[in-house]
């Protein structure tokens, strides 16, 4: 019987970025993050720059170095801007990271405690797939704004509050491994953190004139927790897994679902302010009403918004994904609003997928 790491739910995520001040007014300015807090040479730090952008239950860090030879800024050159770590809140930081390496887990910050006039946070973190990590994190005892380091933001860097954009939780966090690695890593979230793997419902082998691709889903956290793992399958051309692992350089996050309990205000909102999505075909929604019966929403807005539905046997989910959110197509964001449905959309694959390779094609990387 293993003993259980108690895992509350997905504290942060954070970013290691080029140019974090520029990261920060796109997600501010386009998804309708606020910045919470800051650090950098204004406040004591000498090393990098931070910038915690919170909207709803999400909080996104966002790193920078601020010179040569800071030990992380290799992974700049080799990823470009993408999440190195995905942070878990657990009860216990020290209890959860023993238990994580003696069962084989690498060890990559011991618990760490650090302390300000607002009290203490304690992390420690391990290695996950490629050069991600994922710490165990606790912040019970800290009433600052997010972690010693970090003050308020000067108020005069901008005019206006952001303009939220009703996204309220992190739904889920998809990790890209290379060919033949996603039982390896499915066994690692089971054996080192006690995740079990949804079966019936998520395995997929998804295959469309191109794209190929293996996925399995594990859970965690009494189920707050949800992690898809792909692997790139042999199709007829270069899968979008192939892709994003040549342009990464390696396994990684590939896209970060954000919960929102309304999706037509949210898209409208995020078109407004410019976001790119991927595009559907008007014969996705020739097909839609007889695919998913009836829905709350007027099936004529949702076209509009060029938003996918798909059904199961527990309800409906309507999704969207945007198109790569930096140069190298990598990291993208999707957006979800589910009605009973605990799936991940497999209905929409093909027409996903498709239109994902019609992107892939204008990149001329198929
Ligand atoms: O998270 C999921 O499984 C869905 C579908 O490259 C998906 O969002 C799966 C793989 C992919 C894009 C979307
Ligand atoms: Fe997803």
């Amino acid at each position: 019987m293993i003993q259980d790491i108690p895992l509350r739910r997905i504290h942060h995520v954070r970013f290691f970025v080029g140019n974090a001040r520029q990261s920060a007014y796109f997600y501010r300015n386009a998804f309708g993050f606020e910045i919470a807090a800051y650090k950098g040479l204004e406040t004591g730090s000498q090393t990098e720059a931070g910038y915690v952008m919170r909207q709803g239950n999400i909080t996104l860090v966002l790193e920078s170095p601020l010179r040569a030879g800071h030990p992380e800024a290799g992974r700049l050159q080799l990823h470009g801007d993408g999440v190195r770590d995905v942070a878990l809140e657990v009860d216990d930081v020290a209890l959860s990271y023993q238990l994580a390496v003696e069962r084989g887990a690498v060890g990559v910050t011991p618990p760490t405690t650090i302390t300000d006039d607002h009290g203490s946070v304690t992390f420690a973190s391990i290695k996950a797939y490629g050069d991600t990590t994922h710490s165990f994190v606790n912040h019970d005892h800290y009433t600052g704004v997010f972690a010693p380091g970090y003050a308020p933001l000067d108020p005069d860097r901008y005019r206006k509050p952001a303009v939220g954009c009703g996204l309220e939780a992190i739904d889920h966090i998809v990790g890209n491994v290379e060919e033949g690695k996603m039982d390896e890593w499915v066994g690692f979230y089971e054996r080192i953190l006690g995740f079990s793997q949804l079966v019936h419902f998520d395995e997929k082998d998804i295959s469309t004139e191109y794209t190929a691709l293996m996925s399995k889903v594990v859970q965690g956290g009494n189920g707050r927790i949800k992690f898809p793992l792909n692997e790139p399958a042999e199709g007829r051309k270069k899968s979008q897994i192939e892709e994003y692992l040549e342009f990464y350089g390696g396994p990684g996050v590939q896209h970060i679902a954000m919960g929102t309990k309304n999706i037509l205000q949210t898209v409208r909102q995020l078109r407004a302010n410019d976001v790119n999505f991927l595009r559907v075909p008007q014969t996705y929604y020739d097909a839609l009403p007889d695919r998913v019966g009836e829905i709350d929403e007027d099936f004529k807005e949702i076209a509009e918004l060029g938003i996918l539905v798909d059904r199961d046997d527990e309800g409906y989910l309507l999704q969207i994904f945007t198109a790569p959110v930096e140069d190298r197509p990598t990291v993208f964001f999707e957006i979800i609003e589910r009605h009973g449905s605990r799936s991940f959309g497999k209905g929409n694959f093909k027409a996903l997928f498709e239109a994902i390779e019609r992107e892939q094609e204008r990149r001329g990387t198929l």
